[in-house]
């Protein structure tokens, strides 16, 4: 993996400890990848998830549980090399299944900074909150 990010990942395994994972583009397969170790045994991999090479600027994040498995789930932050929309690929933690990409929009200075407060609007999934600049200015906009 080119240049990892390490990530701790909310228990998966239901043995109450955090697992850890690494993530970064796999150039021998050209996709992203999130691979999550076990945080008691890292000899097991308990999820490997992956996502096609067509974002650039990417970083990765570990959300709130948005798709309501009681798990926390992960994301891919990165411009769309077709669009120029910054996204996130959402993904289940577990399976590895797309969850929803979210489009945040062509117009951020530079990738904005994603973080979650809760389900603000009451609608039973955790809000994404995206902060950073527009034509010079500060902006930030709840998902
Ligand atoms: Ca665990
Ligand atoms: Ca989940």
């Amino acid at each position: 993996m080119d240049k990892p990010s390490l990530l701790t990942i909310p228990d998966i395994s239901s043995d109450g400890t955090p697992e850890l994972a690494a993530a970064g583009l796999n150039t021998e397969t050209n996709r992203y990848q999130l691979q999550i170790k076990d945080g008691s045994n890292r000899n097991i991999t308990l999820s490997n998830i992956t996502w096609p090479n067509r974002w650039d600027d990417v970083s990765f994040h570990v959300l709130d549980d948005m798709d309501g498995d009681g798990l926390a789930d992960v994301a891919l932050q990165g411009v769309n090399r077709t669009s120029g929309n910054h996204q996130l690929a959402i993904v289940n933690t577990k399976n590895g299944e797309s969850i929803t990409i979210m489009n945040l929009g062509s117009d951020w200075d530079s990738p904005p900074t994603v973080y979650q407060i809760g389900d603000t609007d009451g609608d039973g999934v955790p809000n994404v909150v995206v902060f950073g600049g527009k034509a010079g200015r500060t902006s930030m906009v709840t998902y």
